[in-house]
């Protein structure tokens, strides 16, 4: 395993001038898509890589009229079989590799996570190999949550830092933006977790491998339109992932 540290960025290189490509997992969508393809393309030099789990509403469909509209901007990886969002992300990930982008980023498609923030994270690489938008950094920034979700997603959070010892504010946070390098070093085609628990994995390989993570502020708003599809099974993931990362490191 390497865990020496990476280079530091080139600072010869500013991050505005770097090719970004941001990943975005959709599973019925429809409602969000455009709107949020329209705001991150807004950015200069921007791409989008759709990774759209046959949704029975049409998403996929509509990405695809959306790559024509916005050609060679936007790709789409139309996936069958069994759908996850951690299956969805491993796959999007490789093909971002695959690809000639510098800095490549994770997002929700739902219109939780601003467009307006990526160019914070992006900015950030300068400093750091992963940058994570934090909604845990000055206080809570959470924008219509009950509470109850509000207790699980605090709880969740101490539940991974105590577990794992990752020393972060938000380690459940898919708002993120990866150094090249960075990414190229988590075996991607190793990664276990199907569901959300996919983004702790990926931070605790990153943190094992010698990135440097960093957090910026975000200020997260619950999605107005369309459901959540967090299930009981992605939960229980969820709540084993991190003992299984333990042993890892034992191992
Ligand atoms: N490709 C793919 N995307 C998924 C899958 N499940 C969820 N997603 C996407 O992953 C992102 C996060 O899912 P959400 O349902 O919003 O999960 P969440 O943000 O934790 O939950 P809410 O706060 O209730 O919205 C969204 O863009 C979803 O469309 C899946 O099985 N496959
Ligand atoms: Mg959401």
């Amino acid at each position: 395993m390497t865990n020496t540290p990476l280079p530091p960025p080139s600072g010869a290189v500013a991050a505005a001038a770097r090719r970004v490509l941001v990943v975005i997992p959709t599973y019925n969508e429809r409602e969000n898509l455009e709107r949020l393809v329209r705001q991150v393309l807004g950015f200069a030099g921007y791409r989008i890589l759709v990774v759209d789990d046959a949704s029975p509403d049409g998403t996929g469909e509509l990405a695809d009229v959306l790559a024509r509209e916005f050609l060679g901007r936007i790709d789409v990886i139309h996936r069958g079989g069994r759908r996850g969002f951690g299956r969805s992300y491993v796959e999007g990930m490789q093909r971002a590799l695959a690809s000639d982008a510098d800095l490549i980023c994770q997002m929700d498609a739902d219109l939780s996570h601003d467009p307006k923030y990526l160019p914070d994270l992006v900015a950030a690489t300068d400093r750091y190999d992963l940058v994570i938008g934090s909604r845990y950094l000055r206080g809570i920034s959470v924008v219509n949550w009950p509470l109850r979700r509000l207790i699980l997603s605090t709880f969740a959070n101490w539940y991974v830092r105590t577990i794992t010892g990752l020393r972060l504010r938000d380690c459940t946070a898919n708002f993120r933006c990866w150094r090249r390098e960075a990414l190229a070093r988590i075996p991607l085609d190793r990664i276990a977790s199907d569901g959300y628990a996919f983004v702790v994995e990926t931070a605790f390989e990153a943190a094992r491998r010698g990135c440097r993570i960093g957090e910026v502020p975000i200020v997260f708003i619950e999605r107005r339109e369309g459901t959540s599809k967090i299930s009981s099974g992605v939960l229980i993931e969820s709540v084993i992932m991190p003992w299984r990362l333990i042993l890892r490191r034992l191992k």
